[in-house]
């Protein structure tokens, strides 16, 4: 797609959804540095998150993480979000913070832990039907250390077994997300470390069950994009969490690390049709040194920018260069889109939805790090696991 009022209407329609934990404070296992303004609840991160979709137009939902963003009464929370020009999002299942769930959860040996495990995932969706969320995210650290710990197959069975019991539970309107990491906490074996493993149980369990895409789950050196393209095809992918990493599951924005892979995802998700089936662009990030406001609003333009790149890449040029095995002129015809400035573009999108053409320099204007540095004073801050 060249034609620019048409990129324009696909870059106005992206939405792009923020976890709550990316407004808490985080660090690393050595030390969490904290931030001033930090938010104490998790009504004050859905007031961060209002100014992050207020200059950018494009991040009207957030995702909330339970037991970390655990209140009274969800509907109250909704509500106050509505008011705020948001809506909650993805709710994320919590199986790896628990003592009980150090052999596992959904695929512990010992079945008490694992019916605990299943009431927390169930909790979940009572939670989604309070909030109106359409997608449940289940990731798990289950897995084992040491050969010979556990039996590998047994674990995928209590694993089906799980899924199943949740997916039966889920409402028409509702999906499940399952997100597979290769490793970490576990060491040895992963109960669900591929998307290959993710696969095989949403089929299994039927059209509601997708995979979730960790940008930064995969070993080093793989081919990402490649993986999209499969799930697209397969229609089983459901949702990204956007990141960046260097070395390992590093959570870092996304667009940093390393641009050129994140507009190679994003034009297999224009090619594949994933800008309009429902796909959910999602971040997954800790904001651990910077500023976590403009890195969210940063992380933000970094998907549009990759979006805006995808979507300018001359479809037909392509499919001209490639039916004609000129690899060079193919190759030449995604380069091209990539090496565009798209900024103008968007700043130009930014205008027509009414709103700054520089988020950055629109959220400095606004004085909101100041007043929440100034009002947000005494209490706990909110923080990864926490
Ligand atoms: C696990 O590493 C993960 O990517 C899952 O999405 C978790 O829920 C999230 O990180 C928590 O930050
Ligand atoms: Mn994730």
């Amino acid at each position: 797609m060249s034609d620019v009022p048409a990129v324009k209407a696909a870059l106005k329609s992206q939405a792009v959804e923020t976890p709550s934990w990316a407004y808490g404070n985080s660090g690393t296992r050595f030390k969490v540095f904290a931030q001033p303004g930090v938010p104490r609840t998790p009504q004050e991160k859905l007031d961060d998150a209002a100014q992050v979709h207020a200059v950018t137009g494009v991040a009207p939902t957030v995702a909330l993480h339970i037991p970390w963003d655990r209140v009274e009464d969800y509907g109250a929370l909704a509500k106050y979000a509505e008011e705020r020009g948001l809506k909650l999002g993805a709710i994320n299942s919590n199986v790896f913070q628990d003592d009980d769930y150090k052999l596992g959860s959904v695929t512990h040996p010992d079945p008490a832990v694992r019916r605990k495990a299943l009431g927390h995932l169930l909790e979940c969706v009572d939670i989604m039907d309070a909030t109106g969320s359409r997608d449940l995210k289940l990731w798990f650290s289950d897995g084992t250390n040491y050969p010979g710990q556990d039996d590998i197959a047994a674990r995928q069975d209590r694993l089906a077994e799980a899924l199943s019991a949740v997916y039966e539970r889920l409402g028409e309107d509702q999906r499940m997300l399952l997100e597979y990491k290769f490793f970490e906490p576990a060491f040895y074996t992963t109960d669900v470390p591929d998307w290959g493993t993710a696969y095989a149980h949403c089929l299994k369990l039927g059209p509601r069950a997708q995979v979730c895409v960790d940008t930064g789950h995969h070993a080093p050196g793989t081919n990402i994009e490649f993986i999209v393209a499969l799930l697209l095809r397969e229609k089983k992918l459901g949702a990204f969490d956007f990141n960046s990493r260097f070395y390992a599951d590093d959570d870092l924005m996304v667009g940093a690390a390393d641009p050129f892979q994140l507009f190679r995802i994003m034009y297999e998700v224009v090619r594949g049709g994933g800008l309009t089936s429902g796909v959910a662009f999602m971040l997954d990030q800790c904001h651990n040194i910077e500023p976590k406001i403009p890195a969210i609003i940063r992380s933000v333009m970094n998907v549009q920018e990759a979006t805006a790149k995808a979507l300018l890449v001359d479809r037909d040029a392509l499919a001209v260069a490639q039916r004609e095995g000129d690899v060079l002129g193919a190759n030449a015809v995604l380069m091209d889109a990539y090496n565009t400035d798209v900024r103008p573009l968007l700043a130009e999108v930014r205008e027509e939805l009414g709103i700054a053409p520089d988020p950055m320099a629109a959220y400095r204007a606004s004085g909101w790090a100041d007043r929440i540095a100034a009002e947000r004073v005494g209490g706990e801050q909110a923080g990864w696991g926490a």
